[in-house]
């Protein structure tokens, strides 16, 4: 049937909604609907969440101009506090953070992967209750050959007033987190977050620049092909860890996908479902990355999408951490696939 012009023009009066509702959903806005008040709590967050992205947007526009300036990728000739070489890249996204949360009254701290002590606000700025942990450039190793990277984030409220700048209350569970989740810097810029009501991803819009909401409520799948692994440590890894990996070579339907960047390869689980495995080593058990500020936050959030994180013996939330800067195996995605895994750790099949 024919539309007669007023149906047509409620139809495009109806796309015309859509489309600004959509435009008008940005990541401060979703957060308060999320909450569903403007409670001060429900402030806080949002006005939290839009610090990030505002750090997002300046490491992402520093990174999509990188090769045309001087002196923004290559190492400084430093070492962290991991024993790592850090990139230029890594010192300025770690001071973005700072930056942008300083004079914003909503930390008290923050500890990232760049810094041994965590950065206490200075007593000149406005304080506030909550702490960001944050690595602030995930997936180093890809800066300089313009490949995705990552920031990871979590957010914890302070509990007791840490009078003597140990950050004890730190030392806790990931359960704790009020808030997770990660940007991508990758052909798009994209921020995912939970604030453990369902997992939600946003894309940067340039041209408005602000997050839009791409997709809300993701659920990873329950088993998907992918396992993202770095198999040149097969040889330093358990027995368990490498039947693992000669069971999805002999087996029909994996393929294997490994970026450098685990936020990247976290992501692509979480949408086509999989596993990221990042196993400790023969030498060193603990593996390489870091619960506060890397797997926990990860965790929270592939929980929240209805997956799974664990150490292969121990739920990665559940995990107390006895220094800031600990580490944890990580293998962490769809239930099935982790199970898997578990299976081969546990009973050796
Ligand atoms: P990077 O150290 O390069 O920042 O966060 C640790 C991490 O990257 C992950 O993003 C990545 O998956 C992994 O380490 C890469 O390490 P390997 O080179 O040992 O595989």
């Amino acid at each position: 049937m024919a539309k007669t012009p007023e149906s047509l023009e409620l139809s495009i009066n109806d796309a015309t909604d859509r489309s600004l509702d959509r435009d008008c959903t940005t990541l401060s806005r979703h957060v308060l609907q999320q909450l569903q008040s403007f409670s001060p709590d429900a402030q806080d967050l949002s006005a939290l969440m839009n610090r990030i992205g505002l750090a997002g947007k300046l490491i992402a526009r520093r990174l999509s101009r990188a090769g045309l300036m001087e002196g923004v990728l290559g190492f400084t000739g430093e070492v962290n506090v991991q024993g790592e070489s850090v990139k230029k890249m890594d010192v300025y996204a770690n001071d973005v953070f700072i930056s942008v949360f300083k004079q914003s009254g909503l930390v008290c701290r923050l500890a990232s992967e760049e810094m041994e002590q965590p950065y206490y606000i200075p007593e000149n700025c406005p304080i506030g209750r909550y702490t960001l942990l944050y690595d602030p450039i995930d997936g180093s190793s890809n800066t300089d050959t313009n490949l995705s990277l990552g920031s990871i984030f979590s957010i914890r409220q302070q509990e007791g007033t840490d009078s003597d700048g140990q950050a004890i209350d730190l030392l806790s569970n990931g359960h704790k987190q009020i808030a997770a989740g990660y940007i991508l810097y990758g052909p798009s810029t994209m921020l995912v977050y939970t604030i453990a009501n369902g997992v939600h991803s946003f894309t940067l819009d340039p041209s408005l620049g602000e997050f839009i909401l791409t997709e809300e409520n993701i659920k990873i799948p329950n088993h998907g092909p992918v396992y993202s692994v770095n198999e040149g440590n097969f040889w330093q890894w358990e027995e368990s860890i490498r039947e693992y990996i000669r069971y999805v070579h002999r087996t029909e339907g994996y393929t294997a996908r490994y970026s450098g960047a685990m936020v990247s390869d976290i992501h692509r689980i979480l949408v086509q479902g999989g596993v990221f495995l990042y196993p400790g080593t023969i030498q060193k058990p603990e593996g390489k990355l870091r619960l506060l500020y890397e797997t926990a936050p990860l965790a929270f959030l592939i929980e929240q999408a209805g997956g799974r994180a664990t150490t292969g013996l121990v739920n990665i939330l559940d995990v107390v951490p006895k220094k800031l800067h600990q580490r944890t195996p990580l293998i962490i995605g769809s239930k099935e696939d982790v199970a898997k895994v578990e299976s081969f750790i546990q009973n050796g099949h």
